[in-house]
């Protein structure tokens, strides 16, 4: 690992956020308090309780409708400047329309933002975080119906109307994740198995909704301040083979669907060209009359292309690729449209979850998207890593951490990426969707059998304490003394 000519005492930049991510689904429960309805998830874990890991629910979950105001506290006393959460779309609108309008939950959001304020730090707001009121599913208005993007915008206007003081809108969280593991896999809510298919018309509409959101909030609220733009999932490809062709034509593929497809529409224009015409190549080959990626028109591609104020990532982890041979023609799969297969290297460490410790990530993933996107200000809207609960004393993601956070600052004095800030996933141990609360992302541990949700601070939050401070990134070293200091 090389850390460049500065070493390990490089500082952050000037100006530099540091912050803890969230989301209302995760962490908030009263899942059908204070007028509150059913989303897409209260409906998919309630529905058929197998689903999620030890047929855990999140109608409690942290707590946080509640405790927000604790959670906010433990944020800013370990020196954090930025607090990114969602709203609840079913909170706000209980049936998905602007019909009905729940005050008690603008009202809810509104303190919350003050809050944040209040503790000097900036609120970072997400509009969907795959929370989908389940009364539009039951209409027929999902991710595949062009009307969601109409009832979106009505929704967004609401609730940025109310929340002046918001300095990041994120319109949407990883559309990636969203369209493949609720509509291609079908693992996550709302649990369609519609790969290649339902998933792309997914896509389309999730980048409409995105863009005509853009479009709404810079034309009807011109003086507000805040910056908007989606969180992509980015993950860092390399090649399984490095010397082979294959391998090195899968990985760039995959990278042209797995991002391509969701950053290209918006920060170049249109969808990839490569991966747009596979999926038209073999949509002819099975006899579709037309592509299963639906088609956008010169007047779609001018009405997202450009609506972002900055580029938003999300990054945990890096794949090796491995090139698969072609599927049968008939296949109609995003499987057989990017044929290629993700593996982790036995060189990085496994974590509880889905991630691996892929040391420099960061850097890869961060010079990616300035090489690929035109050098756009980057926010990193999550980072982090999965425990198992089991301990306090979480080595893995302290040491996750320093290579993380090294690379970033290479990143940054090194390749000249332009990186404003980085949210850390996440500041509680909270519901981890089909996982429920067996992978532990927080800061703070939270025992879920406890009926007041205690939160208990990791040796984690000392780390970033001290980074805080420090504006740097500490030795791994220092953290146990000060850690078993403040017990
Ligand atoms: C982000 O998603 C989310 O924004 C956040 O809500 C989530 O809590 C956080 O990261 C941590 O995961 O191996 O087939 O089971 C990341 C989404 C979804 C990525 C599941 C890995 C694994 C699919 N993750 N996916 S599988």
């Amino acid at each position: 690992t090389s850390y460049g000519a500065f070493g390990r005492n490089r500082t952050f930049p000037p100006g530099f956020l540091f912050g803890v991510a969230q989301s209302a689904f995760q962490v908030e429960g009263a899942w059908n308090i204070d007028g509150k309805k059913d989303s897409i998830w209260d409906h998919f874990v309630h529905e058929n309780r197998s689903r999620i890991l030890n047929r855990d629910t999140a109608d409690v979950a942290c707590d946080s409708y509640h405790l927000y105001r604790e959670d906010v506290k433990l944020a800013a006393a370990i020196g954090m400047k930025m607090y990114r959460f969602s709203i609840s779309w079913p909170r706000v609108l209980p049936d998905g329309t602007s019909k009905t309008i729940n005050k008690k939950a603008l009202r809810f959001y509104e303190h919350l933002v003050h809050e944040i304020r209040h503790h000097g730090m900036v609120p970072v707001a997400t509009l969907y975080h795959w929370d989908l009121p389940q009364a539009l599913m039951d209409a027929g208005v999902d991710w595949t119906n062009p009307k969601v993007v109409d009832h979106f915008v009505d929704y967004a206007r609401i609730v940025i109307k109310r929340l002046h003081h918001v300095g990041y809108w994120v319109t949407v969280n990883e559309p990636h994740t969203f369209c493949r593991e609720g509509y291609g896999v079908g693992v996550f809510a709302p649990g369609i198995r519609s790969s290649g298919r339902d998933e792309y018309k997914c896509i389309y509409m999730m980048m409409m909704a995105h863009a005509t959101v853009y479009r709404m909030y810079k034309n009807e609220f011109p003086r507000h301040e805040g910056k908007m733009s989606m969180a992509l999932d980015i993950q860092w490809f390399q090649p399984k083979n490095a010397s082979s062709a294959a391998d090195i034509a899968a990985t760039r593929r995959t990278a042209d669907f797995d991002t391509g497809l969701y950053a290209h529409p918006v920060f170049l224009g249109g969808w990839p060209p490569e991966a747009e015409r596979r999926i038209a190549e073999r949509s002819r080959r099975a006899n579709l009359t037309k592509s299963r990626l639906p088609a956008f028109s010169p007047v779609e591609i001018a009405l997202i292309n450009g609506t972002f104020d900055f580029f938003g990532v999300n990054m945990y982890t890096g794949y090796l690729v491995e090139n698969l041979p072609e599927f049968p023609h008939n296949v109609s799969s995003y499987e057989a449209d990017v044929h290629s297969q993700l593996s982790f290297s036995p060189n990085w460490t496994l974590e509880t979850g889905y991630f691996a410790f892929t040391p420099n990530a960061p850097l890869h993933i961060l010079r990616y998207v300035k090489e690929t996107y035109n050098n756009p200000e980057i926010l990193i809207l999550e980072i982090g890593s999965s425990d198992d609960g089991s301990t306090l004393y979480d080595e893995l993601r302290i040491r996750l951490f320093h290579n993380y956070f090294n690379s970033i600052l290479d990143a940054i004095y090194d390749y000249d990426v332009n990186v404003s800030g980085l949210n850390i996933w996440s500041i509680l141990d909270n519901f981890e969707w089909a996982s429920g609360y067996a992978l532990h992302f927080g800061l703070y541990y939270v025992d879920m059998d406890d009926p007041h949700r205690t939160r208990y601070p990791k040796m984690s939050t000392e780390f970033v304490n001290q980074m805080t401070r420090l504006n740097r990134v500490p030795a791994i070293e220092s953290i146990r003394p000060i850690y078993e200091n403040s017990m």
